[in-house]
């Protein structure tokens, strides 16, 4: 799992696009992490997408998570299942998934990073980074709860809500391992292009922290 950028595919951010071509162009722009997202069709429906997005990652060695439906992730064999606050708790999901499976959690809050780490989640997504439309219900919890959390989050943490090229940078240089996106790439006129703007902007920020760092390491006493 390499969490730098974590492109979620979500029909309804999509607007009418084709999945399988989103997922195509993210991967040519370089991103390795996906997850499926699908809040209006039933998963009979679902399935055969999630078959082929599946399948297109395998190919590609991608990692495929599938949100919210963890019968799901099992009958397409994804590598994860990305739960919320409102999900199964960890305790009930872990027993359910395959050996190796990766359980990402979401939270909104210092105590629910905590007890999503002490629950045993491989990472833990922390949001809304910033506004965002597409998630109409979301909690601003900004950066700062990332450079808090930094220093006891072990597992990787990824911020998510509201990230863009432009502002990818500030959640980075709080201590992110990486980011989620849904409309940064999905609504994305050329969702390749963009995909390569975000991964710049994500390593440009690393390198400006690896040197912060560095300084901060060497200033004497
Ligand atoms: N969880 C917190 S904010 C959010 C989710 C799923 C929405 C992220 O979508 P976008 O379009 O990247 O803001
Ligand atoms: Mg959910």
């Amino acid at each position: 799992m390499d969490p730098t950028l974590y492109v979620i595919l979500d029909r309804a951010a999509a607007r009418g696009r084709d999945l399988e071509e989103i997922l195509e162009a993210a991967l040519a722009g370089g991103c390795g992490m996906f997850q499926l997202r699908e809040k209006a069709w039933p998963s009979g429906r679902l399935l055969p997408l999630a078959e082929r997005l599946r399948g297109r990652c395998r190919r590609a060695s991608a990692t495929f998570i599938v949100n919210d439906r963890l019968d799901l992730a099992l009958a397409v064999d994804a590598d994860g299942v990305h739960l919320g606050q409102e999900d199964l708790p960890p305790r009930a999901a872990r027993p359910l998934l395959r050996r190796g499976m990766i359980l990402g959690l979401s939270t909104h809050s210092l105590a629910q990073a905590r007890d999503a780490q002490a629950a045993g989640a491989d990472y833990v997504a922390v949001g809304s980074m910033f506004p965002t439309d597409t998630k109409p219900d979301f909690e601003l919890v900004g950066s700062d709860l990332v450079r808090r959390l930094r220093p006891e989050i072990r597992v990787p943490l990824v911020g998510i809500g509201g990230i863009t090229a432009a502002n990818v940078p500030e959640v980075i240089r709080a201590g992110a391992d990486g980011v989620a996106v849904i409309s940064a790439v999905c609504g994305a006129p050329d969702p390749a292009a963009a995909t390569r703007s975000l991964l710049d902007a994500i390593r440009g920020a690393r390198d400006i922290r690896g040197a912060r760092d560095l300084t901060a390491r060497r200033r004497p006493l």
